[in-house]
C-alpha cells in the first residue's frame, strides 16, 4: 500500500512513523509512505506557503499555488484527502474501505485555514478525526495512516486478522485481564478462570453488549439486539 502525505512539517510525520509499529510494515516493503512538503515546489523568493486572507482578518492561509505544484508533480495516489475539522468523520468502516485499496493521499491543513481552491478542485474529499481543532493536520494524518495500516495483511506482527475486536462487529471490547489473579484485592472474575470455554464466550459477549449499552449506546442506536444478543444479556450479568 502507498500513502503520499503532503505536508509543511515532514518531520512531524516521520517521526511518528518511526516511532510505531508502522515502522516494521515499511521495513518490510508492506507499506511505502511518501512524504511531500509543498515549501519545495514555491517559485517565490521569500518561498512563502501562506498569505494574508481576501477579505480581512486573522491569520494567514494556505496559497494554493505550491499545494497545487505539488501534487500535480507527484501524481500520488488518488483519492486525495484534506484533514480538517470541516470533514467526514474518519471511523473503522472508512479505515476499512481504505485499507482494501492500493493506496491514497493525505493533505495537510492548517488551523489558519488552506485556500478553499484546494479543497474544492485540487482534493477528492475532507476527512475529520474528531471535533477538536489541532494546529495542522499531521496528527490527524498519523491516526488516519495507523487506522488504516494495521488492517493491512502484514503490517500487523502477527498474520491473524484483526477481526473481532471494537468496532469490527460495531460493540465494544469486553474486559480484557491477566496475571496475577487478584492484585491489590482485586479479583478477576472467577469465569475467566474457570477453564469452562462457552461460559467464557456467554460471559464475554454479555460483557461487550453490557459495555456498549452503557457506555456507548449510540453504537447500538442503529440496531436492535439480535436474540441471542438478549438471550446473553439476561443470562450473564458481568461486574464490569
Ligand atoms: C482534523 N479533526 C480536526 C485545522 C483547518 C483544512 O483546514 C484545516 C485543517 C486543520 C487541521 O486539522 C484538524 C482536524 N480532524 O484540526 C483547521
Amino acid at each position: 500500500m502507498r500513502i503520499d502525505v503532503f505536508t509543511l512539517f515532514p518531520d512531524y510525520v516521520r517521526g511518528g512513523l518511526d516511532a510505531s509499529l508502522l515502522e516494521k510494515a515499511r521495513a518490510a516493503g508492506r507499506l511505502d509512505v511518501r512524504l511531500h512538503e509543498p515549501r519545495g515546489y514555491t517559485t517565490d523568493p521569500h518561498r512563502s506557503v501562506d498569505d494574508t486572507p481576501f477579505g480581512g482578518g486573522a491569520g494567514m492561509v494556505l496559497r494554493p499555488e505550491p499545494l497545487f505544484a505539488a501534487v500535480e508533480a507527484v501524481d500520488p495516489p488518488r483519492p486525495l484527502f484534506l484533514l480538517g475539522p470541516a470533514g467526514r468523520r474518519f471511523d473503522q468502516p472508512i479505515a476499512r474501505q481504505l485499507a482494501a485499496t492500493a493506496g491514497f493521499s493525505l493533505l495537510c491543513g492548517r488551523y489558519e485555514g488552506v485556500d478553499e481552491r484546494v479543497a474544492q478542485h485540487l482534493c477528492d474529499g475532507e476527512l475529520s478525526i474528531g471535533d477538536y481543532v489541532l494546529a495542522g493536520g499531521e496528527a490527524a494524518a498519523l491516526v488516519v495512516i495507523e487506522a488504516v495500516a494495521r488492517l493491512v495483511p502484514g503490517v500487523l506482527g502477527n498474520e491473524a486478522s484483526p477481526e473481532h475486536e471494537s468496532f469490527t462487529d460495531g460493540l465494544l471490547e469486553e474486559p480484557q485481564y491477566t496475571r496475577p489473579a487478584e492484585y491489590r484485592g482485586w479479583a478477576v472474575p472467577a469465569v475467566l478462570r474457570s477453564g469452562d470455554h462457552a461460559r467464557i464466550a456467554a460471559w464475554r459477549a454479555a460483557a461487550a453488549l453490557r459495555r456498549t449499552r452503557d457506555r456507548r449506546p449510540d453504537l447500538l442506536a442503529g440496531r436492535a439486539l439480535t436474540p441471542e444478543e438478549q438471550a446473553a444479556l439476561d443470562r450473564e450479568a458481568p461486574e464490569a
